[in-house]
């Protein structure tokens, strides 16, 4: 039976992937690399220092800077990320997400947080939802970030749950090979190309019924 819900943040409980677009663009702008939408998707899910080497990377300009560089090229970014989430309020939360929670908690599921990113308890804060999750994944303790299936493996064992036990939610291709990777039944949220690989799909949030996800999974 399942008894615990893993949840990703950006892309499933508020899309503050806009946000670290516009973050990463006018850090780009500085560094001479021009970052457009279709680049930003491989961004999703993959950390901060990650994502910096990518677009390193993208630019052609992988071998320019030195590791200490890049810890300030990366504060830059999140110091400007930081002041947009300030806005965030409840009513940034991803429609069906709101239903979704509540009937988790009706039905007595347990809930944990597996993002990349480490502004996560406060994005939580901001929407109003903190309470709801019974654990965080602390992204700063993992060896390898997603597609590893590390942060899932660890939300169950916080959870102090099976793998078999428990059903991942990610909007990010490589947080669904995360998902499949520790074991765990997986729901994707997006286009049929991108989460081609989810055990369930849906196309946006305000499609994710518990009702029908458990029966997806068998219950
Ligand atoms: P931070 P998720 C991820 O969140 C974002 O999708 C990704 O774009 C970001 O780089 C990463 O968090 C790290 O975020 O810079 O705030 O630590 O999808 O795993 O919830
Ligand atoms: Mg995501």
């Amino acid at each position: 039976t399942i008894k615990g819900f893993i949840f990703d943040l950006d892309g499933v409980i508020t899309d503050t992937a806009e946000y670290h677009y516009h973050a990463w663009k006018n850090l780009g702008k500085k560094m001479g690399i021009e970052i457009d939408r279709e680049f930003n998707e491989k961004l999703k899910g993959i950390s901060r220092m990650d994502s910096l080497e990518r677009i390193l990377a993208y630019g052609g300009k992988a071998d320019r800077y030195t590791d200490s560089e890049k810890e300030l090229l990366a504060a830059d970014k999140n110091g400007e990320y930081v002041k947009l989430i300030e806005d965030i309020t409840p009513a940034d939360l991803l429609p069906g997400i709101p239903q979704l929670l509540l009937d988790l908690k009706a039905s007595g599921i347990k809930l944990a947080l597996a993002s990349a990113s480490k502004n996560g308890p406060v994005i939580l804060d901001r929407l109003g939802i903190t309470a709801d999750f019974d654990e965080i994944v602390d992204p700063s303790l993992l060896t390898k970030g997603k597609p590893d299936p590390e942060i899932f493996v660890k939300g169950a064992q916080q959870l102090g749950l099976e793998a078999s036990e428990c059903i991942g939610v990610e909007d990010a291709e490589a947080g669904i090979a995360a998902i499949n990777g520790a074991h765990m039944f997986s729901v994707g949220v997006g286009d049929p190309e991108s989460m081609k690989e989810a055990d369930y799909r849906v196309a946006n949030t305000s499609e994710l019924s518990l009702q029908k996800i458990l029966e997806a999974a068998g219950e």
